[in-house]
């Protein structure tokens, strides 16, 4: 599947940065921007709102983006969060475009990769990221709990990424108090709401912050998804392409 050969490139390039990343070699000063305060306490639908220059399923998306402005009119618009996807070979991201968009913005800031290792979050807390990415489908739950751990003890949030129930018990187990549910099936990129609708309903929202990802592009899917609980939404593509965000977010 697309997600093996994507870990496959991961575990070299942890291999090389593990040979290379001084710790606190790009240290931006760290201070807490937290997605749970600020998803949970809002009465409005939260927008997570993301850099992606390309990926595997739609190939080039915007290439030639300027991350930290585009950052800019996402938080003008009314962003909550802004993604930054910092995978190279998949999705043309570097850890630069995180970088340009932390000193762009006031708002928290997701790095989104495909984590494997503890200096993989020692690298996104030194460049200023607030909230990693853990997929449930990327590893074993018992090394998924210990970067769980790992990244909590820094004080930065996790968005635990499920897509199916199995993923989900893993989520309750490990603790995870924001879990992402991604609507695109990473084996048929095939994208489908009624997963967000399906898994929720076993989530306590009050407690658990629900983020629904990929796939949304109208006002209708929003509206379709605010009845199941789910505070917040990710959005990309829709938001990449958009050459009226401001219509784009009324929507
Ligand atoms: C955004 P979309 O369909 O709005 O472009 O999707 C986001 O959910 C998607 O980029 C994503 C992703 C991921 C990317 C969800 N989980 C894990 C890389 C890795």
């Amino acid at each position: 599947t697309i997600l093996d050969k994507i870990l496959a490139e991961k575990e070299k390039e942890v291999a090389q940065l593990k040979a290379t990343y001084q710790q606190g070699q790009h240290q931006v000063g760290f201070e807490r921007r937290s997605l749970y305060d600020s998803f949970m306490h809002a009465d409005k639908m939260g927008i997570i709102a993301e850099i992606k220059r390309a990926s595997p399923s739609k190939g080039t998306i915007n290439e030639a983006v300027n991350p930290a402005e585009q950052a800019k009119h996402y938080e003008e618009n009314g962003a909550g969060v802004i993604s930054v996807l910092t995978d190279t070979p998949f999705f043309k991201g570097t850890m630069a475009d995180l970088k340009a968009v932390r000193k762009a913005v006031k708002l928290p800031i997701l790095n989104k990769d495909f984590i494997i290792d503890e200096i993989q979050i020692d690298r996104a807390k030194d460049y200023g990221a607030s909230v990693i990415l853990l997929i449930a489908a990327a590893l074993p739950k018992e090394r998924l709990q210990q970067l769980f751990n790992y990244t909590r003890s820094y004080d930065l949030d996790v968005l635990f990424e499920i897509h199916n129930e199995k993923e989900l018990a893993v989520a309750k187990e490990i603790g995870a108090n924001i879990i992402g549910i991604n609507n695109r099936n990473l084996k048929t990129f095939e994208v489908d709401l009624a997963t967000t609708e399906r898994l929720a309903k076993d989530i306590d929202t009050t407690r658990t912050l629900v983020i629904s990802e990929s796939g949304f592009s109208t006002k209708e899917e929003v509206e379709r998804i605010k009845q199941s609980g789910v505070r917040g939404i990710l959005v990309g593509e829709t938001m990449m392409r958009s050459d009226d965000l401001k219509k784009t977010f009324d929507e």
